[in-house]
């Protein structure tokens, strides 16, 4: 889709005049551009999405949360003597002083551009991904004091991983682009594996395993590493700030960058699940998590890790099956390559799950 972005960059109080605008980064949500003016001051960086409103169906909502969120991360920045510009993402507003803007149809919304840092889409070693861990880990700690009940619930059930699964049994049942005969096996190993469900669900419905305001996507690729020190200067991607568990997000996290080669790498030989990058996280996380970790969260940080990569899995094969309507997808098949390495990242998580249990309880 190609829209005005002259026109669009216009309706935020920017600096300096529209340059160019272009897409930018590897998120799978939402429709991410760079956005470039210059002005008195020379030229000035901003990060331009339209919100995916096939899941945001309620952008009030959503960009509610997004500024109380971005406003507590500011002010904490700003009492530990940070700096308030690089180390939490910014909102620029619209001219009317509102937060995001539409044409009726489509919704944007304008960050300042964090500088002088990146993101990887794979961990190229271990220190960063330590970064990263301390980041996260920083970021559930200061939540620790964020009242829940400010927060909607943008995406009901966005962990709920019993929910995950009947829903991948509609997709199944549906079949709704005929691919489900292809995937018969895959299929197979989803429902093989259930039993997985309800391991974290079930503790947190009790109250064994506190529910948190949590971060709940916590990909490496949702960390800025600052490009002179490489510590993990700002989370981003706050849309899913919401109830959720640490154990979510520790897992979400060695899912994604425990895995040897790319998440949708199609050459199953290359991908294996590194039991050296999950020691590296667990020190990095727990280091900077704090006191307020639980007995039962460390004890079922492992669990985490599995649930969320199996979850990851069938979310990507229910996708494929529904016609890659969610997640963005380049290629063909791409979704299909997402779900073989979740399944083989879990398959080998699994065949040594005692012993990251104890790596985490220790
Ligand atoms: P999605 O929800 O689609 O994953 P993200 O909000 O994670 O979208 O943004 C996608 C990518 O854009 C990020 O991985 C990061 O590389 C880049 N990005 C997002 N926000 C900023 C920012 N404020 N400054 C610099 N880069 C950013
Ligand atoms: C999506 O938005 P992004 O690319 O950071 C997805 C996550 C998945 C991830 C898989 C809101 O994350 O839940 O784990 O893709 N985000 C949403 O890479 O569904
Ligand atoms: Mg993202």
């Amino acid at each position: 889709m190609e829209f005005d972005f002259r026109k669009i960059s216009g309706e935020f109080a920017l600096e300096g005049e529209f340059v160019s605008c272009e897409h930018y980064g590897e998120g799978h949500i939402n429709d991410t551009y760079k956005l470039t003016t210059e002005g008195a001051n020379g030229r000035k960086r901003y990060i331009l999405q339209r919100i995916n409103t096939n899941l945001f169906s309620d952008v009030e909502k959503l960009m509610h949360n997004i500024e109380l969120v971005t406003a507590f991360c500011r002010a904490s920045v700003e009492k530990r003597g940070g700096d308030p510009m690089r180390e939490c993402l910014n909102l620029v507003p619209t001219r009317e002083g509102k937060s995001y803007w539409t044409d009726g149809e489509n919704y944007f919304r304008v960050y300042l551009f964090i500088e002088g840092a990146t993101t990887y889409q794979i961990v190229r070693n271990a220190r960063d991904f330590y970064e990263s861990a301390v980041a996260f880990g920083s970021f559930a700690s200061l939540l620790a004091d964020f009242d829940a009940s400010e927060l909607y619930e943008v995406l009901p059930n966005f962990h709920n991983t019993k929910v995950r699964y009947a829903n991948f049994l509609r997709s199944v049942e549906k079949d709704a682009a005929g691919r489900a005969e292809e995937v018969r096996a895959e299929i197979d190993w989803v429902i093989a594996h259930k039993d997985w469900c309800g391991k974290l669900v079930d503790k947190i419905a009790c109250g064994e395993i506190p529910l948190r305001v949590t971060h709940n996507d916590t990909k490496l690729n949702n960390v800025m590493i600052d490009k002179a020190t490489g510590k993990g200067i700002a989370v981003i991607d706050l849309d899913t700030v919401m109830p959720g568990s640490l154990c979510y997000d520790f897992g979400d996290s060695i899912r994604f960058g425990c895995n040897s080669a790319a998440e949708d790498e199609p050459d199953l030989d290359k991908v294996h699940f590194r039991k050296d990058l999950y020691e590296t996280y667990l020190k990095g996380y727990l280091s900077a998590v704090g006191n307020s970790i639980t007995e039962e969260e460390r004890k079922n940080l492992a669990a985490g890790a599995v649930i969320m990569t199996y979850e990851c899995g069938m979310r990507f094969l229910a996708d494929y099956l529904d016609g890659d309507v969610y997640f963005r997808t380049s290629r063909k098949k791409q979704n299909l390559d997402r779900a073989h390495t979740q399944f083989r990242l879990a398959d080998e998580m699994i065949a040594q799950y005692e012993s990251l249990q104890k790596l985490a309880e220790k």
